[in-house]
Protein backbone atom coordinates (compact mmCIF):
# COMPACT_ATOMS: atom_id res chain seq x y z
CA UNK A 1 0.00 0.00 0.00
CA UNK A 2 2.95 2.24 1.24
CA UNK A 3 4.44 1.62 -2.17
CA UNK A 4 1.47 2.42 -4.07
CA UNK A 5 1.09 5.85 -2.51
CA UNK A 6 4.64 6.39 -4.14
CA UNK A 7 4.07 5.71 -7.18
CA UNK A 8 0.45 7.29 -7.95
CA UNK A 9 2.16 11.26 -7.59
CA UNK A 10 5.28 9.66 -9.07
CA UNK A 11 2.84 8.99 -12.44
CA UNK A 12 0.80 12.50 -11.75
CA UNK A 13 4.60 14.28 -11.60
CA UNK A 14 5.86 12.49 -14.80
CA UNK A 15 2.69 13.24 -17.01
CA UNK A 16 2.82 17.08 -15.11
CA UNK A 17 6.59 16.94 -16.36
CA UNK A 18 5.86 16.26 -19.96
CA UNK A 19 6.78 19.74 -21.67
CA UNK A 20 6.80 21.41 -25.36
CA UNK A 21 9.50 21.86 -26.91
CA UNK A 22 10.30 25.18 -26.66
CA UNK A 23 10.13 25.42 -22.22
CA UNK A 24 13.14 24.71 -20.31
CA UNK A 25 13.79 21.44 -18.62
CA UNK A 26 11.39 20.92 -15.70
CA UNK A 27 12.51 21.92 -11.99
CA UNK A 28 11.12 18.60 -10.29
CA UNK A 29 12.36 15.70 -12.55
CA UNK A 30 15.44 13.95 -10.63
CA UNK A 31 18.61 12.95 -12.00
CA UNK A 32 20.92 9.90 -10.94
CA UNK A 33 23.96 12.06 -11.11
CA UNK A 34 26.17 9.12 -10.61
CA UNK A 35 24.93 6.87 -12.48
CA UNK A 36 25.22 9.70 -15.59
CA UNK A 37 28.95 10.66 -14.24
CA UNK A 38 29.97 6.92 -14.69
CA UNK A 39 28.32 6.90 -18.50
CA UNK A 40 30.48 10.25 -19.07
CA UNK A 41 33.25 8.57 -18.18
CA UNK A 42 32.29 5.33 -20.24
CA UNK A 43 32.01 7.43 -23.36
CA UNK A 44 35.39 9.39 -22.31
CA UNK A 45 37.31 6.04 -22.73
CA UNK A 46 35.09 5.06 -25.57
CA UNK A 47 36.46 8.44 -27.81
CA UNK A 48 40.10 7.59 -26.88
CA UNK A 49 40.04 4.33 -27.51
CA UNK A 50 38.86 4.90 -30.86
CA UNK A 51 41.78 7.75 -30.97
CA UNK A 52 44.23 4.86 -29.34
CA UNK A 53 42.73 2.34 -32.41
CA UNK A 54 42.68 4.42 -35.23
CA UNK A 55 45.05 7.65 -34.52
CA UNK A 56 47.18 7.07 -31.94
CA UNK A 57 50.24 9.61 -32.59
CA UNK A 58 48.23 11.88 -34.63
CA UNK A 59 46.30 14.83 -33.93
CA UNK A 60 42.54 13.71 -34.51
CA UNK A 61 40.71 10.80 -35.16
CA UNK A 62 38.43 10.26 -38.28
CA UNK A 63 35.82 8.06 -36.99
CA UNK A 64 34.07 7.20 -39.44
CA UNK A 65 36.75 6.14 -41.94
CA UNK A 66 39.05 4.82 -38.93
CA UNK A 67 41.53 7.32 -39.97
CA UNK A 68 43.36 10.72 -38.58
CA UNK A 69 43.84 14.16 -39.66
CA UNK A 70 46.96 16.28 -38.58
CA UNK A 71 46.87 19.95 -38.70
CA UNK A 72 50.00 20.61 -39.61
CA UNK A 73 53.05 18.50 -41.73
CA UNK A 74 53.45 17.20 -38.11
CA UNK A 75 51.50 15.82 -35.46
CA UNK A 76 51.33 18.07 -32.25
CA UNK A 77 48.81 15.83 -30.61
CA UNK A 78 46.50 17.85 -30.18
CA UNK A 79 43.77 14.96 -29.19
CA UNK A 80 46.10 13.39 -26.78
CA UNK A 81 47.20 16.84 -25.51
CA UNK A 82 43.56 18.46 -25.04
CA UNK A 83 42.26 14.95 -24.04
CA UNK A 84 44.92 15.26 -20.51
CA UNK A 85 43.21 17.32 -18.23
CA UNK A 86 40.10 15.35 -18.75
CA UNK A 87 41.89 12.06 -17.66
CA UNK A 88 43.24 14.02 -14.47
CA UNK A 89 39.57 14.88 -13.72
CA UNK A 90 38.39 11.69 -14.24
CA UNK A 91 40.62 9.88 -12.05
CA UNK A 92 41.54 7.48 -15.06
CA UNK A 93 45.12 7.48 -14.29
CA UNK A 94 46.07 4.76 -16.71
CA UNK A 95 45.04 6.86 -19.65
CA UNK A 96 46.92 9.69 -18.49
CA UNK A 97 49.98 7.62 -18.07
CA UNK A 98 49.71 6.58 -22.18
CA UNK A 99 48.97 10.10 -22.65
CA UNK A 100 51.96 11.39 -20.64
CA UNK A 101 54.50 8.71 -22.40
CA UNK A 102 53.38 9.60 -25.74
CA UNK A 103 53.52 13.74 -25.34
CA UNK A 104 57.06 13.22 -24.14
CA UNK A 105 58.00 10.59 -26.89
CA UNK A 106 56.90 12.41 -29.57
CA UNK A 107 55.92 16.42 -28.91
CA UNK A 108 58.47 18.46 -30.60
CA UNK A 109 58.13 22.13 -31.29
CA UNK A 110 61.58 22.38 -33.21
CA UNK A 111 59.65 21.87 -36.73
CA UNK A 112 59.30 24.53 -40.22
CA UNK A 113 55.59 25.15 -40.05
CA UNK A 114 53.59 28.07 -39.54
CA UNK A 115 50.87 27.80 -36.52
CA UNK A 116 47.32 29.64 -36.06
CA UNK A 117 48.83 31.32 -32.00
CA UNK A 118 44.91 31.15 -30.90
CA UNK A 119 44.41 27.35 -30.97
CA UNK A 120 48.39 26.67 -29.98
CA UNK A 121 47.76 28.82 -27.31
CA UNK A 122 44.30 27.53 -26.24
CA UNK A 123 44.94 23.94 -27.04
CA UNK A 124 48.49 23.02 -26.56
CA UNK A 125 50.18 25.62 -24.31
CA UNK A 126 47.27 25.52 -21.62
CA UNK A 127 47.58 21.65 -21.68
CA UNK A 128 50.85 21.66 -20.99
CA UNK A 129 50.75 24.43 -17.85
CA UNK A 130 47.90 22.77 -16.49
CA UNK A 131 49.06 19.14 -16.93
CA UNK A 132 52.47 20.73 -15.08
CA UNK A 133 50.32 22.13 -12.37
CA UNK A 134 48.47 18.80 -11.44
CA UNK A 135 50.88 16.05 -12.59
CA UNK A 136 54.18 18.06 -11.45
CA UNK A 137 56.79 16.66 -13.93
CA UNK A 138 58.91 19.67 -15.06
CA UNK A 139 59.00 17.68 -18.75
CA UNK A 140 55.47 19.46 -18.99
CA UNK A 141 57.09 22.88 -17.96
CA UNK A 142 60.10 22.52 -20.31
CA UNK A 143 57.22 21.75 -23.53
CA UNK A 144 55.26 24.74 -22.28
CA UNK A 145 58.41 27.33 -22.46
CA UNK A 146 59.85 26.32 -25.44
CA UNK A 147 56.18 26.69 -27.17
CA UNK A 148 56.00 30.04 -25.98
CA UNK A 149 59.52 31.06 -26.90
CA UNK A 150 58.71 29.91 -30.31
CA UNK A 151 55.58 31.98 -30.41
CA UNK A 152 56.37 34.78 -29.09
CA UNK A 153 57.49 36.73 -32.18
CA UNK A 154 54.13 36.65 -33.19
CA UNK A 155 53.93 39.70 -30.96
CA UNK A 156 56.51 41.59 -33.29
CA UNK A 157 53.80 44.38 -34.67
CA UNK A 158 53.94 47.78 -34.82
CA UNK A 159 50.47 47.52 -32.46
CA UNK A 160 51.44 44.89 -30.15
CA UNK A 161 48.75 43.26 -31.03
CA UNK A 162 49.81 39.42 -32.50
CA UNK A 163 49.78 38.37 -35.88
CA UNK A 164 47.29 35.42 -36.68
CA UNK A 165 50.25 32.87 -37.48
CA UNK A 166 53.38 32.44 -36.43
CA UNK A 167 56.29 29.78 -37.37
CA UNK A 168 57.75 27.54 -34.79
CA UNK A 169 61.08 26.87 -36.59
CA UNK A 170 62.33 31.25 -37.75
CA UNK A 171 59.52 33.23 -35.76
CA UNK A 172 58.43 34.32 -39.16
CA UNK A 173 54.65 35.72 -38.85
CA UNK A 174 51.48 35.79 -41.21
CA UNK A 175 48.16 37.64 -41.14
CA UNK A 176 47.86 40.81 -40.04
CA UNK A 177 44.19 40.70 -40.03
CA UNK A 178 43.14 39.40 -36.49
CA UNK A 179 40.11 39.70 -34.24
CA UNK A 180 39.37 40.48 -30.33
CA UNK A 181 39.12 36.35 -29.67
CA UNK A 182 42.53 35.50 -31.00
CA UNK A 183 43.91 38.94 -29.60
CA UNK A 184 42.57 39.01 -26.12
CA UNK A 185 43.05 34.66 -25.71
CA UNK A 186 46.10 34.71 -23.89
CA UNK A 187 46.08 36.18 -20.77
CA UNK A 188 45.52 33.31 -18.56
CA UNK A 189 47.73 31.07 -20.27
CA UNK A 190 51.03 33.41 -20.76
CA UNK A 191 50.27 34.85 -17.47
CA UNK A 192 50.43 31.70 -15.69
CA UNK A 193 53.75 31.03 -17.43
CA UNK A 194 55.22 34.15 -16.23
CA UNK A 195 53.72 33.24 -12.76
CA UNK A 196 55.07 29.80 -12.23
CA UNK A 197 58.61 30.88 -14.05
CA UNK A 198 59.54 34.22 -12.96
CA UNK A 199 59.82 35.33 -16.29
CA UNK A 200 57.43 38.21 -16.33
CA UNK A 201 58.00 38.65 -20.60
CA UNK A 202 55.09 36.19 -21.25
CA UNK A 203 52.33 38.17 -19.56
CA UNK A 204 53.45 41.90 -20.77
CA UNK A 205 53.57 40.61 -23.99
CA UNK A 206 49.97 39.19 -23.74
CA UNK A 207 48.60 42.53 -21.44
CA UNK A 208 50.53 44.84 -23.69
CA UNK A 209 48.28 43.06 -26.71
CA UNK A 210 44.79 43.23 -25.05
CA UNK A 211 45.66 47.37 -23.79
CA UNK A 212 45.78 48.04 -27.51
CA UNK A 213 42.76 46.24 -28.22
CA UNK A 214 41.09 48.02 -25.90
CA UNK A 215 42.37 51.34 -26.46
CA UNK A 216 40.86 50.94 -30.11
CA UNK A 217 36.99 50.43 -28.75
CA UNK A 218 34.55 52.59 -30.37
CA UNK A 219 33.08 55.75 -28.22
CA UNK A 220 30.47 53.00 -27.22
CA UNK A 221 32.90 51.06 -25.52
CA UNK A 222 32.41 47.84 -28.18
CA UNK A 223 34.92 46.17 -30.15
CA UNK A 224 34.34 44.97 -33.79
CA UNK A 225 34.93 41.45 -35.65
CA UNK A 226 38.20 42.01 -37.54
CA UNK A 227 41.31 44.67 -36.81
CA UNK A 228 44.73 44.97 -38.59
CA UNK A 229 47.47 44.48 -36.17
CA UNK A 230 49.69 46.80 -38.42
CA UNK A 231 47.52 49.83 -38.99
CA UNK A 232 45.47 49.22 -35.47
CA UNK A 233 42.57 50.00 -38.04
CA UNK A 234 39.16 47.79 -37.48
CA UNK A 235 38.40 46.07 -41.06
CA UNK A 236 35.17 44.54 -39.72
CA UNK A 237 32.93 46.92 -37.54
CA UNK A 238 30.42 44.39 -36.45
CA UNK A 239 29.99 43.68 -32.80
CA UNK A 240 28.52 40.86 -31.08
CA UNK A 241 29.61 38.23 -28.15
CA UNK A 242 30.31 35.60 -31.06
CA UNK A 243 32.63 34.01 -32.90
CA UNK A 244 35.98 35.82 -33.31
CA UNK A 245 34.81 38.01 -30.25
CA UNK A 246 33.73 35.68 -27.65
CA UNK A 247 36.36 34.83 -25.41
CA UNK A 248 38.15 37.63 -25.44
CA UNK A 249 35.50 38.95 -22.86
CA UNK A 250 35.58 35.52 -21.22
CA UNK A 251 39.24 36.27 -20.88
CA UNK A 252 38.99 39.68 -19.52
CA UNK A 253 36.51 38.39 -16.82
CA UNK A 254 38.95 35.64 -15.97
CA UNK A 255 42.36 37.24 -16.14
CA UNK A 256 40.67 39.65 -13.35
CA UNK A 257 39.82 36.30 -11.38
CA UNK A 258 42.90 35.00 -11.67
CA UNK A 259 45.53 37.63 -11.25
CA UNK A 260 43.89 40.24 -9.55
CA UNK A 261 45.12 42.85 -12.06
CA UNK A 262 42.79 46.39 -11.68
CA UNK A 263 43.73 46.94 -15.45
CA UNK A 264 42.39 44.26 -16.52
CA UNK A 265 39.08 44.78 -14.08
CA UNK A 266 38.61 47.86 -15.49
CA UNK A 267 38.21 46.18 -19.29
CA UNK A 268 35.97 44.26 -18.20
CA UNK A 269 34.11 46.16 -16.11
CA UNK A 270 33.71 48.82 -19.21
CA UNK A 271 33.01 46.10 -21.92
CA UNK A 272 29.91 44.24 -19.99
CA UNK A 273 28.65 47.74 -19.52
CA UNK A 274 28.47 48.08 -23.35
CA UNK A 275 27.64 44.39 -24.23
CA UNK A 276 24.11 44.56 -21.75
CA UNK A 277 23.49 47.87 -23.04
CA UNK A 278 24.14 47.62 -26.95
CA UNK A 279 23.73 43.82 -27.78
CA UNK A 280 21.25 42.28 -25.14
CA UNK A 281 17.85 41.99 -26.27
CA UNK A 282 14.39 41.07 -24.74
CA UNK A 283 12.03 39.37 -27.72
CA UNK A 284 9.11 37.20 -27.76
CA UNK A 285 11.25 34.76 -28.37
CA UNK A 286 13.18 35.26 -25.01
CA UNK A 287 16.43 36.82 -24.26
CA UNK A 288 19.60 36.77 -26.56
CA UNK A 289 22.55 38.88 -27.03
CA UNK A 290 22.93 40.19 -31.06
CA UNK A 291 24.73 41.93 -33.47
CA UNK A 292 25.19 45.60 -33.65
CA UNK A 293 27.96 48.21 -35.54
CA UNK A 294 30.52 49.01 -33.20
CA UNK A 295 30.18 52.59 -33.89
CA UNK A 296 26.70 53.63 -34.52
CA UNK A 297 25.27 50.85 -32.32
CA UNK A 298 22.63 50.18 -35.00
CA UNK A 299 21.21 46.68 -34.72
CA UNK A 300 22.99 44.27 -37.68
CA UNK A 301 21.62 41.01 -37.49
CA UNK A 302 19.78 39.04 -34.78
CA UNK A 303 21.89 36.38 -35.02
CA UNK A 304 22.86 33.41 -32.12
CA UNK A 305 24.78 30.82 -31.99
CA UNK A 306 26.32 27.58 -30.54
CA UNK A 307 29.62 29.63 -29.65
CA UNK A 308 27.73 32.48 -28.22
CA UNK A 309 26.55 29.92 -25.77
CA UNK A 310 29.13 30.43 -23.58
CA UNK A 311 28.27 33.80 -22.28
CA UNK A 312 25.71 32.35 -19.63
CA UNK A 313 28.82 30.57 -17.85
CA UNK A 314 30.35 33.68 -17.92
CA UNK A 315 27.68 35.78 -17.00
CA UNK A 316 27.35 33.59 -13.92
CA UNK A 317 30.90 33.76 -13.06
CA UNK A 318 30.45 37.59 -13.32
CA UNK A 319 27.68 36.68 -10.32
CA UNK A 320 24.85 38.33 -12.49
CA UNK A 321 22.95 35.19 -12.36
CA UNK A 322 19.72 36.96 -13.42
CA UNK A 323 20.71 37.41 -17.19
CA UNK A 324 22.77 34.50 -16.74
CA UNK A 325 19.91 32.12 -16.23
CA UNK A 326 17.14 33.76 -18.98
CA UNK A 327 20.17 33.07 -21.50
CA UNK A 328 20.77 29.65 -20.45
CA UNK A 329 16.71 28.86 -21.34
CA UNK A 330 17.21 30.56 -24.86
CA UNK A 331 20.22 28.58 -25.00
CA UNK A 332 18.05 25.52 -23.90
CA UNK A 333 15.52 26.47 -26.81
CA UNK A 334 18.29 26.66 -29.51
CA UNK A 335 19.18 23.28 -28.85
CA UNK A 336 15.86 21.92 -28.66
CA UNK A 337 14.74 22.91 -32.01
CA UNK A 338 15.77 20.09 -34.10
CA UNK A 339 16.73 17.91 -30.36
CA UNK A 340 20.66 19.04 -31.15
CA UNK A 341 22.45 22.49 -31.34
CA UNK A 342 22.81 24.54 -34.49
CA UNK A 343 25.58 26.50 -35.28
CA UNK A 344 23.84 29.44 -35.69
CA UNK A 345 19.75 30.36 -35.51
CA UNK A 346 18.24 33.81 -36.17
CA UNK A 347 16.32 34.59 -32.81
CA UNK A 348 13.93 36.76 -34.15
CA UNK A 349 12.64 34.02 -36.52
CA UNK A 350 13.98 30.58 -34.44
CA UNK A 351 15.08 29.87 -38.29
CA UNK A 352 18.49 27.92 -38.59
CA UNK A 353 21.35 29.68 -39.82
CA UNK A 354 23.86 27.49 -40.17
CA UNK A 355 23.03 23.53 -39.60
CA UNK A 356 26.18 22.01 -38.42
CA UNK A 357 26.78 20.61 -35.57
CA UNK A 358 30.98 20.06 -34.69
CA UNK A 359 30.47 18.30 -30.58
CA UNK A 360 30.64 21.83 -29.53
CA UNK A 361 30.61 22.22 -25.65
CA UNK A 362 29.52 26.20 -24.83
CA UNK A 363 25.71 25.21 -23.90
CA UNK A 364 26.97 22.07 -21.90
CA UNK A 365 29.67 24.39 -20.04
CA UNK A 366 27.02 27.35 -19.22
CA UNK A 367 24.72 24.63 -17.34
CA UNK A 368 27.50 23.31 -15.58
CA UNK A 369 27.95 27.04 -14.38
CA UNK A 370 24.34 27.23 -13.63
CA UNK A 371 23.87 24.49 -11.97
CA UNK A 372 26.82 25.26 -9.53
CA UNK A 373 25.90 28.24 -8.86
CA UNK A 374 21.96 27.92 -8.51
CA UNK A 375 22.14 23.85 -7.49
CA UNK A 376 18.64 24.16 -9.51
CA UNK A 377 18.09 20.54 -10.71
CA UNK A 378 16.39 22.15 -13.71
CA UNK A 379 19.93 21.98 -14.75
CA UNK A 380 20.81 18.80 -14.38
CA UNK A 381 17.93 17.77 -16.35
CA UNK A 382 18.87 20.03 -19.16
CA UNK A 383 22.27 18.22 -18.89
CA UNK A 384 21.17 14.89 -19.13
CA UNK A 385 18.94 15.79 -22.46
CA UNK A 386 21.94 17.47 -24.25
CA UNK A 387 23.88 13.95 -23.29
CA UNK A 388 21.47 11.66 -24.54
CA UNK A 389 21.02 13.41 -27.78
CA UNK A 390 24.47 13.43 -27.94
CA UNK A 391 24.93 9.75 -27.62
CA UNK A 392 21.64 9.40 -29.94
CA UNK A 393 23.02 11.18 -32.78
CA UNK A 394 27.31 11.32 -32.64
CA UNK A 395 27.98 8.38 -31.15
CA UNK A 396 29.13 5.54 -33.68
CA UNK A 397 31.24 2.25 -33.02
CA UNK A 398 34.48 3.88 -33.17
CA UNK A 399 33.73 7.19 -31.27
CA UNK A 400 31.87 10.63 -31.96
CA UNK A 401 31.31 12.18 -34.71
CA UNK A 402 30.38 15.68 -35.67
CA UNK A 403 27.23 16.34 -37.90
CA UNK A 404 26.41 18.01 -41.34
CA UNK A 405 22.99 19.04 -40.01
CA UNK A 406 21.12 18.66 -37.27
CA UNK A 407 18.18 18.06 -39.34
CA UNK A 408 19.59 15.03 -41.14
CA UNK A 409 21.75 13.84 -38.40
CA UNK A 410 23.86 12.80 -41.24
CA UNK A 411 27.47 12.31 -39.51
CA UNK A 412 30.73 13.51 -40.50
CA UNK A 413 34.25 11.64 -40.69
CA UNK A 414 35.64 14.38 -37.76
CA UNK A 415 36.22 14.25 -34.13
CA UNK A 416 37.31 18.02 -32.45
CA UNK A 417 40.06 17.61 -29.95
CA UNK A 418 37.92 19.79 -28.00
CA UNK A 419 35.18 17.20 -27.68
CA UNK A 420 37.73 15.46 -25.27
CA UNK A 421 38.40 18.82 -23.39
CA UNK A 422 35.91 20.54 -22.94
CA UNK A 423 32.13 18.65 -23.87
CA UNK A 424 33.25 15.61 -21.85
CA UNK A 425 34.16 17.38 -18.88
CA UNK A 426 31.64 20.07 -18.76
CA UNK A 427 29.40 16.80 -18.67
CA UNK A 428 31.07 14.89 -15.63
CA UNK A 429 31.71 17.96 -13.91
CA UNK A 430 27.80 18.43 -14.21
CA UNK A 431 27.20 15.12 -12.80
CA UNK A 432 30.64 14.34 -10.70
CA UNK A 433 30.46 15.05 -6.83
CA UNK A 434 30.70 18.28 -5.53
CA UNK A 435 34.59 17.50 -4.20
CA UNK A 436 35.37 16.00 -7.80
CA UNK A 437 37.08 19.70 -8.49
CA UNK A 438 37.86 22.54 -5.91
CA UNK A 439 35.83 25.05 -7.83
CA UNK A 440 37.17 28.26 -6.02
CA UNK A 441 40.67 27.36 -6.69
CA UNK A 442 40.64 26.90 -10.55
CA UNK A 443 40.00 29.11 -13.57
CA UNK A 444 39.25 27.20 -16.52
CA UNK A 445 40.89 28.63 -19.99
CA UNK A 446 38.75 28.54 -23.11
CA UNK A 447 39.68 24.79 -23.75
CA UNK A 448 38.58 23.63 -20.22
CA UNK A 449 42.18 23.30 -19.23
CA UNK A 450 41.99 24.53 -15.22
CA UNK A 451 44.45 26.37 -14.73
CA UNK A 452 45.53 27.32 -10.58
CA UNK A 453 44.06 30.90 -9.77
CA UNK A 454 47.39 33.09 -8.36
CA UNK A 455 45.08 35.04 -6.08
CA UNK A 456 44.09 31.90 -3.68
CA UNK A 457 47.89 30.37 -3.44
C1 LIG B 1 37.13 25.67 -28.45
O1 LIG B 1 38.33 25.52 -29.10
C2 LIG B 1 37.16 26.83 -27.48
O2 LIG B 1 36.11 26.71 -26.58
C3 LIG B 1 37.10 28.16 -28.17
O3 LIG B 1 37.01 29.22 -27.26
C4 LIG B 1 35.92 28.22 -29.09
N1 LIG B 1 35.82 27.09 -29.97
C5 LIG B 1 36.03 25.76 -29.46
C6 LIG B 1 34.78 25.06 -28.97
O4 LIG B 1 33.64 25.34 -29.63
Amino acid sequence: MKKLILIIPLIFLAFACGRSKDKPAAKTETVDKEFLADRVKAEFLHAWEGYKKYAWGHDELKPMSKGYRDWHKQSLLMTPLDAFSTMKIMGLDKEAEEAKNLIFANLSFDVDMDVQLFEINIRSLASLISAYQSDGDEGFLGLAVDLADRLLPAFESPTGMPYRFVNLKNGETKDPSNNPAEIGTLLLEWGTLSKITGNEIYYQAAKKAVRALFSRRSTNNLVGTVINVETGNWENTESHISARIDSYYEYLLKSWLMFGDEDIKMMWEISIGAINKYLAHETDNGFWYGRVDMNTAEKTRTYFGALDAFFPAVLALSGDLERAKKLQDSCYKMWMLYGVEPEMIDYSTMEVIVDYYILRPENIESTFYLYHYTKDPKYLEMGREYFESLVKYCRNDVAYAHLKSVKSKEQVDAMESFFLAETLKYFYLLFAPEETLDFDKVIFNTEAHPLKIWRAQ
